[in-house]
């Protein structure tokens, strides 16, 4: 048998950076920020870090539209800053992974400045170009009905060269035409290896599945008979030509040894999931699912702040599903996170804010829930300090990401202003928006939370209740959440067979309020059991852990509460099984 990968057992720490550690107080945070808490990166007992995109950038969404990628964002810092970190981090034991954009770049990139100059530019089939339709009357149209990720067609004019290009995501972030093998060479070469050549350990490869377009471009069905333009990602994600295009980029990571974690939006089959990160296809190492992280949002991707009814035979369902792909079962590899950049957070949706105490009982409730389930593990950064959503109250204007305020804006303008309909708009923002992953890191009590200097302007407001939530504060508290994951990721590291590789199966899967399951590992198992309620919960535990000697490895009541028919308010128990 082969030799078990590093990244299969690993736990992998997300980095904002603007939201991280403000080094030089404007405000952002920065890489210098980075390199100065890699200690207690390190101190968490994580393997590796994920730094996202970090490369020279106008920021209409934060990064995610570069327009160079050999060159580092000026506030963030310099080329340099990014080699200091690599091998800082590797003096440490921590690999680094960056992000790698490569659907779309900026519409500042000089390859699509160089590319809307003219049609007969010799970069203009670098992007996505084609002609206008026209009504009857003269009436000018898009190519195609296609709605972009973030509203509005998914197609901008062009008035210089009169045609339209196409971008998924916001207007400024036009899709490159992975068609032209020219191009591809291109993207590998300064996207990839300039970065590859620098050590690094690996990508994480955003949009992963939507670089092979059907170029049919055919119109979607209209679902939303309001709405001009229609969201249909079946129709972009998971292309004719995908695999052949990650097999081709695979041979590139494979010369370097880096592993990549793929962003898989759209995919719910697990066959299609399988062909992605498949061991023989050498394409990726493994993918973010969304399975999980959708649980309770609404249908529809761009209206996804609309929060539906959100159950917990459906959550595990979710879980069940998508833990399949690293139990050994097939020759492929998945992810375990509730939270990353683009999510609200975990403790917000899933657990309570409600005291003190139920805030800390459910965060670690959440952390042996993802802490426990196959695939490599992902913490993005204030996670593993329980931080939680924007309060409520916040008004509108606090919101900076372009997701939220397009469809803010968007109700607006179609509802006139309704106060009511601006109003559930707000709600659904407070609850599903991406801006709370996006707060400052709270690291002390001090004003800014220790993000930035005192006086500074933080680019996004730092939320209230950093003097009570912060990692100072919880440093040297064995109660604390911090704690509770330091504990955790150790715990992890002893069990990986267990822990990152076993055999999920759940228990009960009907319950309502206590999710009960096993990882299983020839003759041993974990039995975990997970109270979703602030109410006290009767269940049976003396069948799941009969048989072998038990032990108990993490738990968030004290002492003698260990009752096994009764689980107390987000009490959440792990039981080894031998
Ligand atoms: O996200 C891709 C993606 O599928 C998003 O549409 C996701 O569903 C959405 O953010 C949820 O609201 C990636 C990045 O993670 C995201 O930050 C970028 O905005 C996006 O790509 C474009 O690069
Ligand atoms: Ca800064």
């Amino acid at each position: 048998t082969q030799e078990t990968p590093w990244w299969k057992n690993a736990t992998i720490y997300q980095i904002y950076p603007a939201s991280y550690k403000d080094s030089n107080g404007d405000g952002i945070g920065d890489l210098q920020g980075i390199l100065g808490q890699l200690d207690y990166i390190k101190s968490l007992g994580v393997d590796a870090i994920w730094i996202c995109p970090h490369y020279d950038s106008p920021q209409h969404d934060m990064g995610y539209d570069v327009a160079n990628y050999e060159a580092v964002y000026a506030p963030y810092g310099t080329v340099e800053d990014v080699e200091a970190i690599i091998e800082a981090s590797h003096k440490r034991g921590l690999r680094v992974l960056l992000d790698l954009v490569i659907n779309h770049t900026s519409d500042e990139h000089a390859w699509f400045k160089e590319s809307r100059l003219s049609k007969t530019s010799p970069k203009r089939d670098w992007y996505i170009w084609r002609p206008a339709k026209y009504d009857a009357d003269g009436t000018r149209r898009p190519p195609n009905n296609w709605r972009g990720f973030f509203g509005g067609s998914a197609w901008e004019w062009d008035e210089a060269t009169q045609e339209y290009y196409l971008h998924l995501f916001a207007v400024q972030q036009p899709d490159v035409n992975w068609e032209n093998p020219e191009t591809r060479a291109a993207i590998y070469e300064s996207a990839m290896e300039f970065w590859l050549r620098k050590g690094i350990d690996g990508f994480r490869v955003d949009t992963v599945n939507m670089y092979s377009k059907d170029q049919s471009f055919r119109d979607a069905p209209v679902i939303d008979p309001k709405n001009e333009f229609q969201l249909d990602p079946s129709l972009f994600c998971n292309g004719p030509r995908i695999h052949e295009f990650l097999r081709e980029m695979g041979q590139i990571l494979l010369k370097y040894g880096a592993c990549t974690v793929g962003e898989l939006p759209a995919t719910p089959e697990i066959v299609d999931v399988l062909k992605y990160v498949s061991a023989k296809e050498q394409q990726l190492s493994m993918v973010f699912q969304f399975d999980i992280v959708d649980s309770g949002k609404g249908r529809d991707l761009q209206y996804q702040t609309t929060p539906r009814n959100w159950t917990l035979p459906d959550f595990r369902e979710r879980v069940r599903r998508t833990q399949g792909l690293s139990d050994g079962s097939t020759d492929g590899w998945s992810t375990s996170f509730l939270e990353n950049h683009d999510q609200a957070r975990s403790v917000s949706r899933w657990g309570s804010e409600k005291t003190p105490e139920l805030w800390s009982l459910s965060a670690k409730m959440l952390a042996m829930l993802v802490g426990t389930l196959s695939g490599t593990l992902y913490v993005y950064q204030g996670q593993e300090i329980g931080m939680v959503n924007a309060p409520e109250d916040w008004p509108i204007s606090e919101y900076k990401d372009l997701d939220s305020l397009n469809y803010y804006n968007y109700v607006k303008e179609q509802t006139g202003n309704h106060p009511i309909a601006l109003k559930a708009t707000k709600t659904a923002l407070a609850h599903l928006a991406r801006d709370h992953a996006r707060l400052p890191m709270q690291w002390d009590d001090t004003p800014n939370a220790g993000f930035s200097t005192e006086n500074a302007k933080t680019w996004m407001r730092v939320h209230d209740n950093y003097k009570t939530l912060n990692v100072e504060r919880q440093t040297d508290d064995p109660s604390s959440v911090l704690s509770f994951w330091r504990e955790l990721l150790r715990i992890r590291h002893v069990h990986p067979m267990l822990f990152a590789q076993g055999v999920f199966k759940d228990t009960d899967p009907s319950h309502e309020s206590v999710f009960l399951f096993e990882k299983i590992s020839d003759d041993q198992k974990l039995v975990v059991a997970l109270n979703f309620t602030g109410e006290r919960q009767s269940i049976d535990l003396t069948e799941p852990l009969g048989g072998g000697s038990r032990k108990t490895l993490l738990k968030n009541y004290e002492e003698g509460s260990e009752s096994l028919d009764i689980l107390q308010p987000y009490e959440g128990r792990v039981y080894l099984v031998e």
